[in-house]
């Protein structure tokens, strides 16, 4: 018989051996990722997103934390981007998306969520505090204030004021060209500002010093877009998806591609067939061209994943996709490679 104090080595082995194989399948390197976090976020934003993410990664805090405090800094930026100063639809609403997921499989979303300056908190809150994984709309809002967010008053960014205006002067509809680093950008097209391309999202996928993945991605959607339209963002699966034991990955650009293919997770299923993540999101990229055809010149998209060994890597469809990288040695942004290189 098997008494206690035995049992209880007995099971510290075993979780020891759990803990083991698990950060060492794969190629036998993979123990340095413990104690290494790493953080990696879309777009340039993700430079100072990855920043705030650090102050909880660099003191060994959970991954979790890390992606919710990263993009709560895009969040707070009040660009003509991402949160409550980003582009509105198209009759002049801000309406915002956003979604996170822990290594766990716990995940929160909210949608069409109106004048709330942190969507990404409150899509935890759904995961922490209720029994679901989405709210929306004026429900997710009424969550949120009995959750003691403050309802703000909508300010569009001079940016976004602008970018309205000039869309108002048409008032066209059509699909966005996200980013497309050369050619026509369509009436949602985020503009050149000091230079850059804008974009409207940020998604950010992190593994703490524990070995432990999470992510987040947060936005204002399409500019202009039909009011009540919600993109893949705030979709698990789509816009982001985690699974500590293969990897994560969140998405950018034409979110009804995305959604079309259940992106984010699709490169995750890659990633586990033994894909590098560069090498998964190319076949899922791939998948999207052959599904649009010709169309697949007018959209931009793009997938940012990383895999428990802790190796990054993205692709898009178009040129002009980066990403924000930070580790303990390592800072900087990392240039994708794309289909077309247009
Ligand atoms: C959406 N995927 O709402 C988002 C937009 C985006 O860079 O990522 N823009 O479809």
């Amino acid at each position: 018989m098997i008494n206690r104090r035995k049992f209880i080595e007995t099971s510290a082995l075993s979780t020891a051996a759990i803990a083991l194989s698990k950060v060492a399948s794969g190629n036998g390197s993979t123990m340095a990722v413990k104690g290494k976090p790493i953080v990696i976020s879309t777009w340039n934003v993700g430079l100072n997103a990855n920043k705030a993410a650090w102050d909880v990664l660099g003191k060994g805090g959970k991954a979790l934390d890390a992606v919710e405090k990263g993009v709560m800094q895009t969040e707070s930026e009040q660009s003509c981007c991402v949160g409550l100063g980003a582009s509105p639809d198209r009759d002049g609403y801000v309406t915002l998306d956003a979604c996170i997921m822990d290594e766990n499989f716990n995940c929160g979303s909210v949608a069409f969520l109106e004048r709330i300056k942190h969507p990404i908190s409150v899509a935890r809150r759904v995961m922490e505090k209720t029994p679901h994984v989405m709210l929306v709309g004026s429900g997710a809002q009424q969550f949120a204030v009995s959750e003691g967010f403050p309802l703000e008053e909508q300010k569009l960014s001079t940016d976004a004021q602008k970018n309205y205006e000039n869309w108002l002067r048409k008032s066209e509809y059509k699909p966005p060209a996200i980013n497309v680093e050369k050619g026509e950008h369509g009436p949602f097209a985020p503009s050149k500002v000091n230079g850059e391309w804008n974009h409207d999202t940020i998604g950010m996928v992190a593994m703490d010093s524990n070995g432990n993945l999470s992510g987040s991605c947060t936005t204002s959607g399409a500019g202009f877009k039909m009011r009540g339209r919600v993109g893949d963002s705030p979709i698990i699966g789509a816009g982001l998806f985690v699974d500590n034991e293969v990897g994560a990955c969140t998405a950018t650009g034409q979110g009804e591609d995305v959604i079309r293919v259940a992106g984010s997770h699709s490169v995750v299923e890659l990633m586990r067939q033994g894909l590098s993540p560069e090498a998964a999101c190319k076949k899922i990229i791939q998948r999207i061209a052959k599904i649009k055809g010709a169309k697949a010149k007018e959209i931009q998209v793009a997938f940012l994943a990383i895999n428990n060994k802790g190796q990054h890597g993205a692709f898009a469809l178009h040129r002009g996709f980066e990403y924000a990288l930070k580790s303990g040695t390592d800072e900087r942004m990392i240039k994708s490679k794309s289909l077309f290189n247009d």
